[in-house]
């Protein structure tokens, strides 16, 4: 049975995912108190926002197809993807910190990092991804519920987010001179990261 294409209704998929809002809401919670606590303590709040988002029924099953997972509940369950949040720090040390603060919580579980930022995407695309897993109280009892946590600046969200538009899995037809237009800009964005981290420390 092919689990979120047969349910029809709203309020089932809203069923299925009340785990991973769930999820969601505790990890933006945990990042809050992390910022709130070196905002009090130390003069300074390095989460610029936080933006959250569940994936899409046709996302899950577009991406399921290409895993090829299984289009079941079985399968959906291996995509840790479903609860996604996106992180922007003003400055890119914070980025490290931020992660680093989040999985020393006991509650939290690390699965993976891949580090886009050390070592870029060929696109020029930069970001500190996290997969953790935290638990989900439920009345069957609890739920290790898989989230995926983007952790980038401000300058390499201005790029990810005009780069989806434009390019990002082929949204419209690319030539080489635009992947390497888009791809200086990364790197043009990337410097000036580097500068204002230089600049901040130099003040501060
Ligand atoms: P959308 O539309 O943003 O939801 P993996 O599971 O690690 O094997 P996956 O999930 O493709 O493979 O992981 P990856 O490459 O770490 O990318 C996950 C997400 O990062 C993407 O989600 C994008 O949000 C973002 N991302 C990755 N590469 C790029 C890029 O080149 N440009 C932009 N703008 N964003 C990128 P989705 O689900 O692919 O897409």
């Amino acid at each position: 049975k092919n689990i979120v294409n047969n349910y029809q209704y709203q309020s089932d998929f809203d069923l299925l995912m009340q785990p991973y809002k769930a999820a969601i809401k505790i990890v933006k919670t945990k990042l809050e108190i992390i910022d709130e606590e070196l905002k009090l303590k130390c003069q300074y709040s390095p989460i610029h926002n936080i933006q959250s988002r569940i994936k899409s029924p046709a996302s899950i099953l577009e991406k399921m197809k290409r895993k090829g997972l299984k289009q079941n509940y079985q399968g959906m369950c291996q995509l840790n993807d479903i609860a996604g949040l996106r992180v922007i720090c003003n400055y890119i040390n914070d980025i490290h910190y931020i992660a680093q603060l989040l999985v020393l919580h006991d509650d939290v579980i690390k699965m993976k990092q891949s580090n886009y930022i050390q070592y870029p995407k060929k696109n020029g695309y930069r970001s500190l991804h996290l997969i953790i897993k935290v638990p989900v109280y439920q009345k069957s009892g609890v739920l290790f519920v898989p989230v995926e946590i983007q952790i980038r600046t401000i300058a390499m969200d201005c790029w990810a987010s005009l780069e989806h538009e434009l390019a990002y899995k082929g949204a419209k037809e690319t030539n080489g001179d635009i992947k390497k237009r888009l791809k200086r800009c990364a790197d043009l964005m990337a410097e000036t990261d580097m500068e204002m981290q230089k600049i901040y420390m130099e003040l501060n």
